[in-house]
């Protein structure tokens, strides 16, 4: 079997830039993508509302933290689509006639495995390509394709989002995937420029399979958001810590409470930190100090929902066609495909 290399993936202006880190793992020479985490924390801290960035809330701890939501009863995402996957994986691949499969975020791979093995029964040996700032998350990834589809040529790169899929060749017929509902945790500015990004980087013969949570009753959805074991409210405070470690700053933990709530006009949960009481934030490396006042917010993150046939419809406008629509019994959870506009 002929193995599929890196230069076969990536576009011919790209090729030079990328090194690889480790076996099948690789990353833009000259480029750190975890090197700008305290510009982000800083200038977002000092807006008005004070927010932060979501990614801030996976290091080693968090993306531990967050693997444990996902197995949680209250947290019904994960398992409702991974059950979409399993069971319409062969028509999702049937429908995204490609030669490589490119997930944004590595994670465990786990729900892509159904995706990968159904590429392989129609096509044969393929490609798969995570994107992820997470050199780790890559890793699992890779040894985890390596034991279950050693067919499959595994090729990671660590990268951000937009510079990942950006090098990709766009006569490479791909299946770009976004799993998960991640796009919720997009503000309304990161959004239209995330897609209309990764819809100009896809070329004539790409697809995109899109995981996105639907708008449901509050209490579903607040729950899923505030579960009774307190894992949420843990994996966002966690951030806190992590901004101590990065920057030597004073949060404390014992001076504030996890608090979160749906949003029906905007249709997200909210997810904030809230000072229990006032306390001067200080970051000693800059010289720089706030206060935080009692009961002040900050919020750490939101997730949205969606109406699945509006997404779709406003996909269309980032020239992303409508092909098929898969959900559950419920019509709880939605995995659009999409095809790029010719
Ligand atoms: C990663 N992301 C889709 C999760 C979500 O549901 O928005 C992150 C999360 N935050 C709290 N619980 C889960």
């Amino acid at each position: 079997m002929k193995q599929e290399t890196l230069a076969n993936i990536l576009a011919a202006d790209a090729r030079e830039r990328w090194r690889e880190l480790e076996p099948n793992i690789w990353s833009a020479t000259g480029d750190d993508p975890e090197s700008i985490p305290t510009q982000s924390i800083l200038t977002t801290l000092w807006d008005q509302p004070r927010w932060l960035e979501a990614y801030h809330l996976y290091d080693q701890r968090g993306s531990e933290l967050f693997e444990q939501i996902c197995e949680l009863p209250e947290y019904y995402l994960t398992r409702t689509e991974n059950a979409i996957l399993e069971a319409r994986a062969r028509d999702m691949i049937a429908g995204a006639p490609v030669r490589c499969i490119a997930e944004l975020g590595a994670g465990y791979s786990t729900k892509t495995i159904h995706l990968l093995t159904e590429q392989l029964r129609q096509r044969g040996p393929s490609i798969f390509a995570p994107i992820d700032v997470s050199a780790a998350g890559l890793r699992v990834s890779r040894d985890a394709i390596r034991a279950a589809l050693p067919e499959i040529a595994f090729h990671g790169l660590h990268a951000r989002y937009e510079e990942g899929f950006g090098a990709i060749d766009k006569n490479l017929p791909t299946l770009f995937v976004f799993l998960g509902s991640t796009i919720g945790n997009f503000n309304h500015t990161d959004f239209p420029r995330f897609f209309r990004a990764l819809s100009a980087a896809m070329g004539p013969d790409d697809f995109l399979l899109l995981g996105a949570d639907r708008v449901k009753p509050a209490n579903i959805l607040e729950a899923a958001y505030d579960d009774s074991r307190g894992v949420t409210a843990e994996f966002i405070l966690n951030v806190f810590d992590n901004i101590n470690r990065l920057l030597q700053s004073n949060f404390a933990r014992a001076k504030m409470r996890y608090h979160s709530w749906f949003n029906p006009e905007w249709q997200q949960i909210e997810m904030y930190a809230v000072a229990t009481e006032p306390q001067i934030i200080r970051f000693p490396t800059l010289d720089s100090a706030f206060q935080w006042q009692k009961d002040e917010k900050i919020l750490v993150e939101i997730s949205r929902k969606f109406d699945a046939e509006r997404l779709q419809e406003q996909m269309r406008f980032f020239g992303l066609m409508p092909v098929d629509h898969f959900t559950d019994a419920k019509q709880w959870y939605s995995v659009l495909l999409l095809r790029k506009r010719s």
